[in-house]
């Protein structure tokens, strides 16, 4: 018994000693080289920068990006460290000890940026404000990984030495919540915005609407989240966020670099609404609610009422109006039993509302070509065969294309289906281990699609199967780490056994910041993990 104990931990302790070069109890500082996303430049150095109770802040002088980012990474250190970390402004010339954030105008790459470490000092150089943040992401895996625990922890706090020059392959890197399916409370959805900018992904698509719960508060439309957002599928989970609560998450993301683009299905998937008022049926019949699993039969709006469009209008006016950011995604996927002139003059309304109220158009890929291709952005989710030609005429025509695959990007798909803890999770699109959900290329998913026309990769989460953010945790991490890496990483970067590693240092991170990760046994986790 013992001698099994013995043994099992000396095992462990191999594992790690194979992969990290060295045992971890002599190991108390991260590394240069394990940060995910892979960095573009990576140069490791003898030096270490140990952060001190006395040290500051420091943000130049007159940028309020730099400031923001200083004050940002203040926030997030103060905690455990108990240090009181002021910030301060830096003067021209000034060379502090501390961490410093530099915004300067010669570094143009959009959301690109620098990071040297010394024994005096951490300095951030970046041109805007995203790239500021992204250093600050950068740095917090560079620190122990007890840096991510909500109380006060004892150092040292070490940085390692050297320099890291970074930049995007792709500008948009997304993930996707269903909180329609199952609600998600929005304190759940703050961890998991935590959870992802961490790895630099800088949109997050919320689906705010489906058959089974309409989940966000529109004023002069009470009944939605009274009726329609009243419960989920298999009848649970309902819920809704108030406008002040989406403006929280709003908010909470974009101090984290993230973007939110809110979803408003239709046609269909709308059984919910249509559930909540009688006047949106094409006979003013209310339907009863939905819980069921696939999509609802039922569900398709009334498409020659004028109050449809109304009740579009004022959702779409309000989401607008609530969110910063530029696009407003409005669904349109599974239309069927709808003739193509209907349902092409539903999708111009709803075209001419996103753009009245100022937004950009985002649907999904049986969108491309219906909406005007030059303007719109498309979301694919079957690789081939569901309107190539649509969205080969919106690449052509200068429209750009997320990928979400489902065999390698729906994060709702099991990794496997041999682990009891199943039935959580979908397989309609196969299963997805972590090495699957790596080992892809956007610009490989659309037969002969011009490669600039890619404006990036969204890990999505459906959450029919999913109660609650341990489930959800569980199957988006680490899964949504290969997406954040297939996104930011430049293409010939693309590695599983240098991914697998680096990965596996992410662990005792991911678990200092309670996020409830699946422990793949695909990859060499420390311990600590
Ligand atoms: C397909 S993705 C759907 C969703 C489901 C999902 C489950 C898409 C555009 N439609 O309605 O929730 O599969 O994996």
């Amino acid at each position: 018994m013992i001698t099994g104990v013995v043994m099992a931990f000396t095992a462990t302790a191999t594992m790690v000693t194979a992969s990290h070069g060295s045992p971890r109890a002599e190991r108390d500082m991260a590394r240069l080289t394990d940060v995910v996303p892979l960095p573009v430049s990576v140069t490791e150095s003898n030096a270490m920068f140990v952060l001190g109770g006395a040290d500051a802040i420091y943000a130049s002088r007159g940028s309020a990006d730099a400031r923001e980012a200083a004050t940002f990474l203040a926030g997030l250190l103060r905690k455990p460290t108990g240090f009181a970390l002021p910030v301060r402004d830096l003067g021209p010339g000034a060379k502090p000890r501390g961490i410093v954030f530099v915004q300067q105008d010669t570094d143009r790459t959009p959301e690109g940026y620098q990071l040297e470490v010394t024994e005096k000092s951490v300095t951030i150089k970046a041109g805007d404000r995203a790239g500021l943040l992204n250093g600050v992401h950068t740095l917090r895996q560079l620190l122990p990984a007890k840096v991510e625990r909500q109380e006060r922890m004892s150092g040292p706090w070490k940085i390692p030495g050297g320099r890291i020059t970074d930049r995007p392959r792709y500008a948009y890197r997304g993930a996707m919540l269903d909180v329609a399916r199952h609600f998600l409370p929005a304190r759940d959805v703050r961890k998991f915005i935590d959870a992802i900018a961490r790895y630099k992904i800088n949109y997050l698509h919320l689906h705010l609407v489906d058959d089974q719960g309409w989940r966000i508060e529109i004023d002069g439309w009470p009944k939605l989240t009274e009726i329609g957002g009243s419960t989920g599928t298999g009848g649970m989970l309902g819920g809704y966020y108030t406008q002040e609560e989406y403006r929280d998450i709003v908010e909470y993301a974009q101090e984290r670099g993230v973007t939110v683009v809110p979803e408003v299905e239709g046609p269909a998937h709308m059984h919910a609404a249509l559930a909540s008022y009688a006047k949106l049926n094409c006979d003013d019949k209310a339907l009863d609610l939905y819980t069921g699993w696939v999509p609802s039969p039922q569900g398709t709006l009334c498409l020659d009422d004028p109050d449809t469009y109304e009740f579009l209008d004022a959702v779409i006016g309000q989401l607008a109006a609530l969110t910063p950011g530029p696009y407003i995604h409005i669904g349109g996927d599974e239309v069927y039993d709808v003739p193509d002139e209907k349902r092409q003059a539903y999708f111009d309304k709803v075209s001419q509302m996103v753009r009245k109220h100022g937004k950009k158009l985002y649907g999904w890929q049986e969108t491309a070509g219906v909406l005007d291709p030059k303007t719109s952005m498309t979301q694919v989710w079957i690789s081939q065969g569901v309107n190539d030609e649509g969205i080969m005429e919106a690449a052509r025509a200068g429209g750009k294309i997320v990928m979400s695959p489902s065999d390698h990007a729906y994060l709702d798909m099991k990794y496997t289906e041999a682990l009891p803890e199943y039935p959580l999770g979908n397989s309609w699109a196969g299963t997805t281990d972590v090495r699957d959900s790596y080992s892809w290329k956007p610009e490989e998913e659309i037969k002969d699609l011009p490669p600039n026309a890619i404006a990036g990769v969204e890990g999505t989460l459906f959450t029919e199967t999913v109660f609650g953010i341990n489930q959800l945790e569980h199957l988006a991490f680490p899964r949504m780490l290969s997406i954040a890496e297939i996104g930011w990483a430049k293409a010939s970067a693309h590695d599983w056994n240098s991914f697998k590693k680096r990965l596996a240092a992410q662990g005792p991170r991911l678990r200092e910041a309670r996020v409830n990760y699946y422990l793949s046994p695909e990859v060499p986790w420390p311990l600590g993990s």
